[in-house]
């Protein structure tokens, strides 16, 4: 039991009970254990064999929900989840994986139509059925059919931040056998896409064939789908899908190009080597006539023998970086240590885990020279959102923390919620006393497109406003981006001076890296947070990286890569309009 699956577990529980109509709080609780759990930079399991207690010091994580880890980890069960789950179909919760089918809706579609699973809500939808119940219409069941096409085109793909979970042990595993020199996985996995259909690693080693003896007896494996010396395939018990291929040293470099892809930049690199007369597979390049071998140890070799640089990984997608490699254009791409600082995050006074104090400790020790507070607004009330006198009371205990500080500041901010009409959650003259505004939208997604840019745009126009939060509110294969202008909304972010933030919240990646690369062309800043709702998170930074060099983001590019006083001039400046 990997941390992943318990967060799972404990997702489930809140959905159920969700269905069921239970307290929110209780939801909430399971369902906050399920996000600190994902993003625990240790193993529960191993907590757990060194001494129970130590789970006392997780946060937000209290008594029932410790004895149910306990539990898990000792028998591989819950009996809680157990017991919910019998009370209710199976494929109930698949349902909600549906965008816009909330736990009050699965259990209408149950209770009136006996709906039980995606297959049968489809079905209903295409006879029309569903336009019996209140709320909905024609309109519903479009919608419902698109979603669950959408859905359908997500099924089996595994969300970044969770492939990795599943994938960093088994690369530890790989490399502790003896004979191979080399693990390295490739695939979209090695180019960070957002999500994963199959991890590919790479393994050089002396015997390709007791390597994979060893690769199809992990623990973790639950079906062997081929065997082979050079290639096998499995599937875990997550369900996760790797392949695994085993080379030699000398055409390592030569492989690792050919399987980290895309395809569509693999087949682009190969067009280009053939008008060279060159011949590029994943033993080597070679001459087309003489069939000699002119490159395969390195990927450098590769790219330099047919007349390029090397290329990042992350901009593989044939998206136009062999172009740019070509004349010499490729960006300088952003990389983890020009981050200087974190401009979103919550603490104990909203929904999150640790303390002010605690944020800023961890954020000195990741070497940072700032960090902003941003808590909720008042409108988000299960977050425990801060109404006006407590963001007051906020700025004055962040002074006095300040002053208690050296080389280190902490930015007096706010998440606040932008309201269907536009309008901010706060009072403008107490947002003003903030170093930093962030806003974000976070109820009444089903406008329509026309409706939503106007929305933000009308909370970008209010001069009081530095950062557009998640500005699509997706969450990976779960929910859909709410419908909106994007060019229409970066020429406003240029219009007002604002920054758009690339969320790196692994379930968000939220601005996305086609976004990403939209807002550099057209001139406005982004911003990489982490929305952290616990120390750790801040560590989710790398994901946001990796997004940024996807959308081609340089250094230059990112507020928060600036020193601190560059961040109050440009903030101060910014907010002027
Ligand atoms: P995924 O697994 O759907 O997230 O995406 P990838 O990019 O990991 O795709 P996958 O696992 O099918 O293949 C891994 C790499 O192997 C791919 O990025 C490029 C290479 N590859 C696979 N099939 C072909 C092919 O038919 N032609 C070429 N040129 N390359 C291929
Ligand atoms: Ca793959
Ligand atoms: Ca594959």
């Amino acid at each position: 039991m990997e941390n992943a699956d318990i967060a799972k577990i404990f997702e489930d529980i809140a959905d159920l009970l969700e269905i069921k109509n239970e307290n929110p709080f209780r939801v909430r609780s399971y369902r906050n254990a399920a996000l600190i759990i994902s993003g625990l930079p240790e193993s529960l399991r191993s907590i757990v064999e060194r001494n129970e207690q130590e789970l006392k010091n997780i946060p937000k994580v209290g008594k029932s929900i410790h004895e149910k880890i306990v539990e898990i980890i000792k028998t591989g069960k819950c009996k809680f989840h157990d017991e919910l789950f019998k009370e209710l179909p199976p494929g109930l919760l698949d349902l909600l994986e549906v965008s816009g089918i909330g736990p009050k809706k699965v259990q209408l579609l149950y209770d009136k139509l006996g709906i039980e699973s995606v297959e049968e809500l489809e079905k209903a939808a295409k006879e029309g059925r569903l336009r019996e119940l209140p709320h909905m219409g024609e309109k519903t069941e479009e919608k419902i059919l698109k979603a669950i096409q959408e859905l359908k085109s997500h099924k089996g793909r595994f969300r970044i931040s969770l492939a990795i979970s599943y994938a960093e042990p088994l690369i530890e595993y790989l490399k502790k056998i003896p004979g191979v020199t080399e693990v390295e996985p490739a695939g979209s996995l090695r180019r960070w896409k957002d999500t994963i259909g199959d991890v590919d690693i790479l393994v050089t080693c002396k015997k390709g064939a007791s390597v994979m003896d060893k690769f199809v007896k992990y623990p973790e494996v639950k079906d062997v789908l081929s065997k082979g010396e050079t290639k096998s395939t499995v599937i875990l018990k997550c369900n996760l899908q790797v392949d695994v291929r085993a080379l030699e040293g000398k055409s390592f470099g030569a492989a690792l190009q050919y399987f980290t892809g895309s395809k569509a930049h693999n087949i682009a690199i190969r067009d280009r080597a053939k008008k060279m007369g060159l011949k590029v597979s994943e033993y080597g390049v070679f001459d087309e006539k003489t069939d000699k071998r002119l490159a395969g140890k390195t990927e450098e070799d590769v790219y330099k023998a047919v007349g390029l640089p090397f290329i990042p990984p992350e901009l593989r997608e044939n998206l136009g970086e062999i172009e740019a490699a070509e004349k010499g254009k490729l960006p300088k791409l952003i990389e983890i240590q020009d981050i200087k600082g974190d401009l979103h995050m919550h603490t104990t006074e909203s929904d999150g885990g640790h303390t002010i104090e605690e944020m800023a400790a961890y954020a000195m020790q990741k070497g940072y020279e700032y960090i902003a507070i941003t808590e909720h607004s008042k409108a988000l009330g299960i977050t425990h959102g801060l109404d006006e006198a407590r963001v007051l009371k906020q700025i004055d205990r962040i002074d006095e923390i300040n002053r208690r500080l050296k080389n280190f500041r902490i930015l007096k901010g706010i998440e606040v919620d932008i309201k269907a009409d536009g309008s901010l959650d706060l009072d403008a003259d107490v947002l003003k006393q903030l170093d930093l505004v962030v806003a974000a939208v976070h109820s009444k997604f089903n406008m329509t497109a026309e409706e939503m840019t106007e929305r933000i745009e009308s909370a970008m126009s209010t001069g009081l406003v530095h950062i557009i939060a998640h500005p699509t509110a997706r969450i990976i294969a779960v929910r859909e981006p709410y419908p909106v202008d994007m060019p229409k909304l970066m020429q406003a972010a240029k219009k007002y001076g604002i920054i758009m933030e690339l969320n790196s919240y692994p379930e968000r990646l939220d601005l996305s890296d086609t976004y990403l690369r939209l807002a550099k062309d057209m001139g406005v800043m982004a911003a990489i947070s982490t929305d952290s709702h616990n120390r750790q998170h801040m560590d989710f930074i790398r994901f946001g990286i990796h997004t940024a060099r996807r959308g081609w983001l340089e250094k230059k590019d990112v507020l928060n890569t600036r020193p601190l006083k560059e961040v109050l001039r440009i903030l101060k400046k910014e907010a002027q309009h």
